[in-house]
């Protein structure tokens, strides 16, 4: 898979510790993933770290003609065969989770981060990261590092991500460990590793989230990292692909938040860095969150920044504080115009219906990618209570926990998934969302795949984390 073909997404949904879900998308047309489906379709991983007394657990939906095919669906635990691991209370496996072709076998893989796992030497919650190779995933390995990570909260597997770093046509490894001010991993499919610090101190860093995409547009595909410091302040640091590996470049001027994304929202060609920003103390954020998307150039993710809120013109909704917009986002093409576009959500917000506010029911927006940036004009608002989407909301659904865009039905548009993790008192469910041949939002289309379709366990917080790729 040609890497200008990929559009790189990232989810991110934090409720304990630091969670983050990235994945790619290829949304470009592809072999027949011999389902029935017209493209490649993408699949849908929905991973619940806090099932099962926080052990953890994932869901890997194939994509079908009419979206993610839950019949099809594959369940995995630390107890499933040729998975790595022992599955034990706290592990909060698949806290964080990606997808990436590892191997070069033409099937993404996963990566999943547990940072909850304990080491056989008696350190706890020094965490662990494991890649299970598609499409079966009965086989895989845990990223073996030096013993400079060896050490307790350390957390290893806190986020992670894929990309093909140093081009070699197999996508490599990054995951972040939160402990002593925070360090990074990356591994190679050629087997060696790069890792590296944030900052010193020996505070714990909080709610790391990373995403890949090629910011300077030279091929190599590049690492975005956002967390917040012991200090409380949201910080971004980039890493850039070379043919030698990945290599931590700095700390950008804008500030982070809890998620990241990439792709091309201006569509010149260089993927751009898309931030949510849910916290005015965190991120200098407009009262009620934000979305900031820093431009790629030959630079790296450092040109000009754009951001969007709530009262930005053309948005829908108001701005209030707590609505958490940009607790998790994504980005890719959906309207088909070449510019990415990005959707986000608000699972803060409150929505009256019948007369009664509904703390927290949560809500998505689908935000425009434009030549000039990206953009409130056109914005749409998928939540509970809009007009033709299923379901009504209710007081702490937290609609928008977690958002994902890829083409789960094949048609060559990406489609949304949105997690509410709190929906049915923390049974949590996903919200699908279709796209027509034209890129156009199928509200009506939507459908949802809660505990009972995807077999998860009761009060697993089903939307907590989505990732999703082909
Ligand atoms: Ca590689
Ligand atoms: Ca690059
Ligand atoms: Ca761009
Ligand atoms: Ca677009």
């Amino acid at each position: 898979m040609g890497l200008k073909h990929k559009v790189w997404l990232a989810v991110g949904g934090v409720v304990l510790g630091g969670t983050g879900a990235m994945a790619y998308a290829d949304t470009g047309a592809g072999a027949n993933a011999g389902t029935g489906t017209v493209g490649k379709a993408a699949v849908l991983v929905a991973a619940v770290p806090r099932a099962h007394a926080d052990r953890g657990a994932l869901t890997v939906v194939p994509g079908g003609t009419g979206g993610p095919d839950a019949a099809a669906r594959k369940a995995l635990t630390q107890s499933s065969p040729g998975v790595p691991g022992l599955d034990e209370p706290g592990d909060a496996w698949a806290a964080a989770t990606a997808l990436g072709d590892l191997n070069g076998d033409g099937h993404p893989d996963l990566v999943i981060g547990a940072p909850g796992e304990d080491d056989t030497s008696g350190h706890r919650d020094r965490g662990a990261v494991t890649m299970l190779y598609g499409p079966g995933f009965t086989s895989g390995a845990d990223l073996q590092l030096s013993e400079d990570f060896a050490y307790s909260n350390a957390r290893f597997g806190s986020a992670v991500a894929a990309g093909d770093f140093n081009k070699d046509g197999k996508d490599d490894v990054f995951a972040v460990s939160t402990g002593t001010g925070g360090s990074w991993a990356a591994r190679f499919s050629t087997g060696h590793e790069a890792a590296g610090t944030f900052q010193s101190g020996e505070r714990a860093i909080a709610y790391p989230s990373a995403t890949s995409g090629d910011f300077d547009h030279d091929g190599y595909a590049d690492v975005a990292l956002t967390y917040r410091d012991a200090a409380g302040h949201g910080r971004l640091v980039w890493f850039k692909g070379t043919r030698s590996g990945l290599g931590r470049v700095g700390h950008l001027s804008v500030k982070g938040g809890r998620s990241v994304a990439a792709g091309d929202v201006n569509g010149d060609g260089y993927d751009d860095l898309v931030v949510g920003q849910p916290y005015t103390a965190e991120s200098g954020a407009h009262a009620g969150g934000q979305v900031t998307v820093v431009n790629g150039g030959p630079g790296g993710p450092t040109g000009g920044a754009r951001t969007v809120h709530q009262a930005t013109g053309g948005v829908p909704g108001a701005a209030e504080a707590g609505d958490a917009m940009g607790w998790s986002v994504a980005a890719a093409d959906v309207d088909g115009d070449g510019c990415a576009d990005v959707l986000t959500g608000a699972p803060g917000e409150d929505i009256t219906r019948a007369g009664k506010a509904r703390t927290d029911a949560g809500t998505s927006l689908l935000l425009k990618g434009s030549r000039s940036g990206l953009t409130g004009a056109g914005a749409l608002a998928v939540s509970q209570d809009e007009p033709d989407v299923p379901g009504v909301t209710e007081t702490g659904d937290r609609l928008g926990s977690s958002v994902a865009l890829a083409d789960f039905d094949g048609n060559g548009h990406p489609d949304l998934a949105v997690g509410a993790d709190g929906e049915d008192r923390g049974d949590g469910t996903v919200l699908h969302v279709g796209t027509d041949a034209d890129g156009a939002v199928l509200r009506a289309s939507g459908t949802y795949y809660g505990k009972a379709r995807l077999g998860t366990a009761a009060g697993a917080r089903l939307g907590q984390v989505l990732g999703a790729g082909s």
